[in-house]
């Protein structure tokens, strides 16, 4: 009896450790597998550039936005509802709250398989938006050249079902509510130079025409349809 007293007494001495690991585990993000290999995209985008940005860049967004949230009532928000509220946010959150649903789209907008051009409804729609698909390639590709300094170009369904260009500074996105230009993004390009410097130094431009060589127009479909 005394015995099992003494092995209750231990764990309870431990519950509130084991709380906390439970607790850590569920309310916090992870940092998502990229689903092709670092070399996947070459040689459009470097394998060094993926590794570097996947492992040290996004890895780092995703540590320092759970850090900034814990002990916050948002830490069982979902990332979405976090943004969507992020004027109630601290710095930390907005930077790598960003930083970290940024990536996440980006990795999967992106395939070897990528590249050439979107079919059915969504090509529809960016015919009828903007002229033809070059004509969207132009105009996205200067959204996202012309963006000063660092940050990202989208694609994104507005809240009245049509589609538009926009881009943000820094870690920001159409999804807070901050945004000049909100909506539900579909498509994105990350310009910071940590996305092209390795191998393309200072020609974004350069960057941006190899970006469309990847494109998973799949996926960004399935966004579009979702969205609407
Ligand atoms: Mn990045």
């Amino acid at each position: 009896m005394k015995f099992i007293l003494q092995k209750l007494k231990i764990w309870s001495n431990f519950t509130p450790l084991l709380i906390l690991i439970i607790k850590s585990k569920y309310m916090s993000f992870t940092l998502p597998d990229l689903t092709y290999g670092f070399n996947g995209l070459e040689p459009h985008i470097d394998a060094r550039t993926m590794e570097i940005h996947h492992d040290l860049h996004h890895n780092g967004y995703t540590n320092n936005l759970n850090k900034a949230l814990e002990g916050t009532d948002a830490a069982n928000s979902s990332i979405e509802d976090i943004l969507a509220n992020i004027s109630n946010h601290s710095g930390a959150v907005r930077n790598n709250g960003g930083g970290y649903y940024n990536h996440c789209m980006f990795w999967e907008v992106m395939s070897p398989n990528g590249g050439g051009e979107p079919t059915g409804a969504l090509a529809e729609d960016i015919t009828a938006k903007f002229g033809s698909f070059e004509a969207f390639k132009t105009e996205f590709s200067a959204a996202a050249a012309t963006r000063f300094g660092s940050g990202w170009a989208w694609l994104i369904v507005d809240a009245t079902g049509n589609l538009a260009v926009t881009s943000t500074a820094n870690q920001d996105n159409p999804v807070m509510d901050i945004a000049e230009v909100k909506g539900t993004p579909i498509l994105c390009v990350d310009v910071w130079e940590h996305a092209y410097y390795l191998k393309y130094q200072n020609r974004r431009p350069e960057y941006l025409t190899n970006f469309f060589n990847v494109i998973n127009w799949t996926e960004v479909s399935k966004r579009f349809e979702a969205a609407k």
